[in-house]
């Protein structure tokens, strides 16, 4: 008998498999397609055991379904640009091309080591010029459907990292990365026009039956649909108007006064000349530093000042003042506000501030108003609202904006919370906007004929304030596409986000230096079967490659609307509950755990311990139990390899056979629905666990023909989750075909049901006797032959059955009396 020594097995399959291709993408016409994918990592230097679950797992879902009979895609690659690099480069003077690379190249090597089944003919980086070449080209065709714009925008800066960030790149006012409390500045800034594809973002959701429920609604609140009015008031005095959103329409002769963000372009030309202008800028000055989180969480003081106009109202005529506070956001809804202090709570710390009129408008069902503590948000009976007294608001709601549009003073309309995307970095390590700015010819597309517009090697990292590219002359100057004049290019990169946002496209032709992919190729492969990745995803990455696929949808480039059909969120893997992670100093090694058990105990275990959406407990001594396991695994082989040789034909006359074989095809069918169906991959290892004990349980005078059969398919459900010692076991038996390239074994339903059973016969509750009989036997059957029996008969002699109660297969209750 053999040892099992993981280290020797793991490097002899790991070479073979590579060897024989055997990883390559299927393409067999007859077969159905499956595209499985993890979320390809940032280089960051090595694999912490987050990404050693989740490749597992993938490579679980893969190598189970091309056994089953798929020409399955199971690609890898980089998420390749990025700060850190950037930041390491600044620190250690290692350039970001040379520390990438390095990084891909071991961290490759240990993905080897795990035994994931990748197709690394596909590999790809996002931050080669073969791959941002074409993401180049995308924004381009977003330039050219107009859904890339630029604008002077108010940005959130980071003082430390000296770029701006996206608004999901603000994490309670602190930069993402390092924390520093994150300023406005202005600057001119490309944008995504996302919110044209906000509704189709959000309705799309419902038909994603195969997402959890967690990630949409995080999605749907991401959007942020809200529906409502828009009312116009006039400015006294002026030819302007101010328009403001609201949800609340109903509440419009509550309202005493009208606020505006300080950013509103309105304050400049209402306040200009005016006796307090200075005194009003400079708080607008003071608003405009603080963060949004700041300005809009309910604890922060409301302030607010007032700017000596008026407002019109659109029905009454009268004026109320015109305010401008730090509570109302200048992007979202019209930056303008109308205030009814009565019933909503900010207008109504607001106005007990500041002394502002509080005007019931919406009388609730329940008793009368007595002193107003508090606004009142409840439904009711309209009040103090001229013609539309007496109706039920929700009603009034309707009619007042109908008689507003009438006068084309107002309509229905929606807000969504999202915005448009801010993608511009003042960063190195991203892909060069390639734009280029001609003082004749404004802002000219780089042609897409020219791209890539690469990244220049030399830059001077160090300049605070200024992008990187903006160092280097020779890249910045160049002549005007259009009209051959000196020009500039644009020194900013893309958000990284956009690299990731297609990249599940380019591994369809990863290899195509003719075009960004190849259409009917993409649409034969996608969407992608199963995705799987982690739930700090669930916005952003998910929301953006939506996004990417609809345009994309929309220039007749794929025929598919969402890119992800199925998407299973990985927990985090944590020890003693708190995550792993380098600041903690709590990090277990994949090197080491592989160097000491070896991969496929490192898989077991990681699949074992917990079901793959929540969170796994790190634990010595589970990774010791998931080895002993492989052990006994090993053993069962090694010392029945003569009875496995010889093979036969089962004999499953008698009942531990039965029940032998039984316990097989239950095994298949459960190991088969939950990788296939139901991604419980904890219960899939407990079914295997399961067949191991009922095999060496089975009795000594066994079949050996049945036995050897049981130890075969035990070895081939244990394949997809541990490879490497099953593919050794199954040539050790002395099979032919290498196990990846046998069939999934497929059940057989008539073995599930033992042809007798056993039933419990009580009377009062009380057992009394037990007996067999065949399974096909009806209720009825079980019933008489019950009260028939002698022993039954003798109990009951004289009393009266009451009842009966039968549970099929299982026991038949009298009760007498
Ligand atoms: C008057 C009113 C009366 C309002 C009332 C509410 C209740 P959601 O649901 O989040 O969409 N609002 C509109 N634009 C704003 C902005 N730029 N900054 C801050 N607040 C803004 O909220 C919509 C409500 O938030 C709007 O309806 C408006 O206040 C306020 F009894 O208008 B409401
Ligand atoms: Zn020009």
């Amino acid at each position: 008998e053999r040892r099992y020594e993981p280290a020797q097995i793991e490097q002899k399959w790991q070479t073979h498999w590579e060897e024989t291709r055997a990883f390559a993408t299927g393409s067999d016409p007859n077969k159905p397609y499956y595209y499985t994918l993890e979320q390809f990592p940032y280089p960051s230097g090595r694999l912490h055991m987050g990404h050693v679950r989740v490749y597992t797992i993938g490579d679980v879902v893969a190598r189970f379904k091309k056994q089953q009979g798929y020409n399955v895609l199971h690609p890898m690659g980089w998420d390749a640009f990025g700060m850190p690099a950037e930041n390491y480069a600044i620190k250690h003077g290692v350039h970001p091309n040379v520390s990438t690379y390095e990084n891909i190249d071991f961290m490759k090597k240990q993905q080897k080591e795990l035994g994931i089944s990748y197709d690394w003919s596909r590999e790809l980086a996002t931050c080669s010029p073969d791959y941002y070449r074409w993401t180049q080209w995308l924004f381009q065709l977003f330039y050219e459907r107009d859904l890339a714009y630029k604008k002077k925008a108010a940005v959130n800066w980071c003082p430390e990292c000296s770029t701006v960030l996206a608004n999901e790149q603000v994490e309670d006012g602190g930069c993402w990365r390092c924390g520093t409390e994150v300023v406005k500045k202005d600057l001119e800034q490309w944008f995504f026009r996302i919110t044209d594809y906000a509704d189709r973002l959000l309705d799309d959701l419902d038909n994603l039956p195969g997402w959890p429920d967690k990630v949409k609604t995080m999605q749907r609140n991401w959007i942020g649909k809200s529906t409502g009015a828009d009312v116009t008031f006039a400015i006294a005095g002026t030819d302007e108007t101010v328009t403001v959103f609201t949800t609340r329409p109903d509440t419009l002769f509550g309202v005493s006064y009208l606020v505006l963000a300080p950013e509103h372009e309105l304050v400049g030309k209402l306040i200009a000349g005016t006796p307090r202008e200075q005194e009003i800028k400079a708080f607008v000055d003071a608003v405009r530093k603080a963060s949004e989180i700041e300005r809009t969480s309910t604890d922060a003081e409301k302030q607010g000042v007032s700017i000596d106009a008026f407002a019109v109202h659109p029905l009454t005529g009268e004026q109320v003042p015109i305010w401008i506070a730090n509570y109302v956001l200048p992007d979202y809804g019209t930056g303008a506000v109308m205030g009814v202090p009565a019933h909503d709570e900010r207008d109504f710390e607001f106005a007990s501030k500041y002394q502002l009129p509080k005007q019931v408008v919406i009388q609730p069902a329940a008793g009368e108003i007595g002193e107003l503590n508090a606004a009142i948000t409840e439904d009711g009976t309209m009040v103090n609202s001229g013609e539309f007294d007496g109706l039920h608001n929700r009603e009034a709601l309707v009619k007042i904006v109908e008689k507003l549009s009438g006068m084309g003073a107002g309509s229905m309309t929606t807000s969504f919370r999202l915005r448009d995307w801010l993608i511009s970095r003042q960063r190195y390590w991203g892909a060069p906007i390639p734009m280029i700015q001609c003082s004749a010819c404004g802002t000219v597309p780089v042609p897409k004929d020219q791209l890539p517009v690469l990244l220049p090697e030399q830059v001077d990292f160090g300049v605070k304030g200024k992008s990187p590219l903006a160092t280097n002359d020779e890249f910045v100057n160049t002549t005007c596409p259009s009209c051959g004049g000196h020009a500039t290019r644009e020194t900013d990169t893309m958000d990284t986000f956009i690299d990731s946002s297609w990249y599940y496209l380019r591994y369809i032709s990863a290899q195509d230096e003719t075009k960004v992919f190849d259409t009917e190729a993409v649409n034969n492969w996608l969407p992608v079967d199963k995705y799987i990745g982690g739930i700090e995803h669930a916005v952003l990455h998910l929301l953006y490659s939506r996004f990417f696929t609809k345009v994309l949808y929309d220039a007749g480039m794929v025929n598919f609307t969402e890119p992800f059909e199925s998407l299973l969120t990985q927990g985090m893997v944590v020890l003693n509950g708190a995550k792993m992670s380098k600041s903690k100093g709590n990090v277990v090694s994949p090197e080491d755990i592989i160097a000491k058990y070896g991969a496929d105990t490192a898989r077991v275990f990681m699949l074992f311990a917990a079901p793959p959406d929540r969170d796994l407990e790190w634990s010595d001594q589970g990774i010791e139990g998931a080895h002993r396991f492989l052990g006994r695994v090993w053993r069962m082989v090694e010392s029945n390899m003569a009875i496995i040789r010889r093979g036969g034909t089962p004999n499953i006359a008698g009942d531990a056979e039965k029940k032998m074989r039984m316990a097989m095809h239950a095994a298949i069918k459960k190991v088969t629905e939950d990788i296939g169906e139901r991604y419980q991959f904890n219960t899939a290892i407990s079914a295997i666990m399961e067949l191991v004990n009922a095999i060496y349980s089975y009795p000594e005078q066994a079949n050996a023909a049945l036995k050897a059969e049981a130890i075969e398919t035990a070895v081939r459900l244990l394949y997809p989750a541990a490879p490497h010692i099953a593919s050794e076991l199954w040539e050790a038996m002395g099979k032919a075909k290498s196990l990846i390239e046998v069939a999934w074994p497929v059940y057989d339903q008539s073995a599930l049901v033992l042809d007798e059973i056993e039933y419990v016969v009580q009377i009062n509750g009380k057992v009394r006797d037990k007996i067999v009989f065949p399974a096909s036997a009806t209720r009825e059957e079980v019933e008489k032959a019950v009260i028939e029996s002698e022993k039954v008969h003798a109990l009951i002699e004289g009393k009266t059955i009451k009842k009966v109660i039968v549970v099929p297969s299982k026991l038949v209750n009298l009760v007498i009396g």
